[in-house]
């Protein structure tokens, strides 16, 4: 048993398509715990550091205009091996990988626009919840 924190992010489609509801209520039936939320809009600066990995990608510019454009929903959800967890309850970052049953596969269809974000691993999890909740 290893209790486990992740971040955990609805992106602005989500927002836009009034899904936060629905998308936390499937974390929650799940079993994973909601310990701090909240709405915020991005900058430029701090999707840069994010998504540094990308940012030679040439969808970065796409995907740098799609996440700061409008409010986001950054949570800290935690549980027993949630970082695992949530990445398998999201789906793949390829939405035509996603299957019908995740949360990409049941409400996105273009990889950009995916709808969710994730930590990928334990010390992406605790570098990305002091980004966004300090
Ligand atoms: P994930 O979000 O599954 O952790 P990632 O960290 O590799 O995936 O990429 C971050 C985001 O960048 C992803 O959610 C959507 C976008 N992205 C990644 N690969 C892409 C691609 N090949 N085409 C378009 N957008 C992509
Ligand atoms: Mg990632």
């Amino acid at each position: 048993m290893v209790n486990e924190k992740t971040y955990i992010m609805l992106k602005p489609d989500a927002v836009k398509r009034r899904l936060i509801g629905e998308i936390v209520s499937r974390i929650e039936k799940k079993g994973y715990q909601i310990t701090q939320a909240k709405l915020m809009t991005l900058d430029k600066k701090v999707i840069a550091e994010h998504y540094a990995h990308l940012l030679h990608k040439p969808f970065y510019p796409n995907l740098e205009a799609y996440m700061t454009s409008g409010p986001v929903f950054g949570m800290v959800v935690e549980g027993e091996n949630v970082i695992a967890g949530m990445r398998q309850l999201m789906g793949p970052t390829n939405v035509y990988e996603a299957l019908p049953g995740t949360i990409r596969g049941d409400y996105a269809n273009n990889t950009t626009e995916n709808i969710i974000h994730g930590s990928d691993c334990k010390e992406a999890a605790t570098i990305e919840i002091k980004r966004f909740f300090g």
